[in-house]
């Protein structure tokens, strides 16, 4: 049981260690929306929404998503009283329409409220299984093929499970020919294209065929389910769905389509923790594998992502890199860390999100902050 008392908005900024560079965008900088959720009993809990500065990856950006919690979401949640944050998704999803990941940091925030509350593991509260998760590294497009090489040789001598390498029209094939070559046959290599394509680049893409990649994200755009099953039918590659999976619905038709075989998973993509663990069972019922997907999250989202990954059906290496890779400094502590067997170990003993969150210098590089409370609202 717990009800919100108040939810401080809080927009900070990360610098990157490296530009992250996809068909849609390059991403610099990180503009990163933090809740803090806070019972009327005083307990207390950190989220991450995930929308970034521009819509080019979904509509929502941070701005939007701060709107919405505030004007729309917020008000809802606020001052009521919840048995269990299952309930909290069919709350937000009633007459508003999409605004998944702004209804994520907040449906989110409270699987981590109530774990605190319980004084359970984050991940055990989801029904995660696993001790350790295998992590996988998503690397930006690069300018010449040697240095994707680069990267690509370093993250497999740092344990990596999975290279993900993005790609996009003209940056495509002889990057990935380069990689294979150098990384031989049996690391697993996979693609993501962020929508960069259409149906009428389907020889070019039959060429990804020969480098035995595990699988090909995102090809096609968000809505193009009819075409991504076209396109699945001419490839060998599996195709793995990332943007056009919002709701277990989409997942339900690209099974029922045939316009994918894998998910990646990110829970601010599709609304929140109900909807991630609905996808993952009915996937597993289906036997299609999902693993999680990544935003470039600071240490508070990765806590929630690597709780979400510890359910049995994530069977493929998840996007979840250590803090290191992305950041000088990561705003929890201690920072996510990635073993040599390039596996992240899921907090078991901590309650909550498993990971301190450094208020003080969140508090000294806040842009931006707004209190929500309970009395302030009008929650009509
Ligand atoms: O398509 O998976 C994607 C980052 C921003 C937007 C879209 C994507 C990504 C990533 C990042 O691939 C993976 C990570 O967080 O390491
Ligand atoms: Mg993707």
């Amino acid at each position: 049981m717990f009800c919100i008392d108040r939810i401080t908005l809080r927009e900070i900024r990360l610098e990157l260690k490296e530009p992250f560079r996809i068909s849609s965008g390059i991403e610099l900088e990180r503009r990163i929306l933090l809740l803090e959720l806070t019972d009327r009993d005083g307990a207390s809990t950190w989220s991450e929404c995930v929308a970034q500065a521009l819509p080019n990856y979904t509509p929502e950006t941070i701005d939007t998503a701060w709107l919405a919690i505030r004007e729309w979401l917020a008000p809802r949640v606020l001052g009521r009283k919840f048995t269990s944050a299952a309930e909290i998704h069919a709350v937000l999803a009633e007459n508003i329409r999409g605004h998944n990941m702004a209804k994520a940091a907040l449906e989110m925030g409270c699987w981590g409220l109530e774990a605190t509350i319980r004084e359970l593991p984050l991940s055990v509260l989801l029904g995660g299984t696993r001790e350790r998760v295998p992590t996988g590294i998503s690397l930006g497009i690069q300018k010449e093929p040697p240095l994707l090489v680069q990267r690509a040789e370093a993250a497999v001598a740092a344990g990596y499970r999975k290279i993900k390498l993005k790609i996009q029209p003209r940056q495509d094939v002889e990057f990935v020919r380069a990689v294979r070559a150098a990384l031989g046959p049996d690391i697993e290599v996979m693609v993501d294209a962020n929508a960069a394509y259409t149906i009428a680049d389907a020889s070019h893409l039959r060429l990804l065929d020969e480098f035995s990649l595990i699988m090909l994200e995102q090809p096609l755009g968000a809505d193009d389910l009819i075409q991504l099953a076209e396109l699945q039918r001419q490839m060998t590659t599996p195709i793995c769905l990332d943007e056009s999976i919002t709701t277990i619905d989409r997942a339900r038709d690209m099974i029922a389509l045939r316009s994918g075989q894998i998910i990646n998973i990110k829970p601010g993509r599709v609304g929140g923790f109900a909807a991630s663990i609905g996808i993952h069972d009915i996937c597993r019922d289906a036997g299609i594998p999902v693993w999680c997907g990544g935003m470039l999250e600071s240490g508070v989202g990765r806590a929630y992502n690597v709780a979400l990954a510890s359910l049995p059906n994530f069977s493929l290496p998840g996007d979840l890199s250590p803090s290191a890779r992305y950041w000088a400094q990561d705003i929890v502590s201690p920072e996510w860390t990635m073993d040599a067997e390039g596996m992240v170990t899921v907090p078991r003993s901590e309650n909550g999100i498993g990971v301190r969150v450094d208020a003080e210098r969140i508090e000294s590089i806040t842009r931006r902050s707004e209190v929500l409370n309970a009395a302030t609202v009008d929650a009509a």
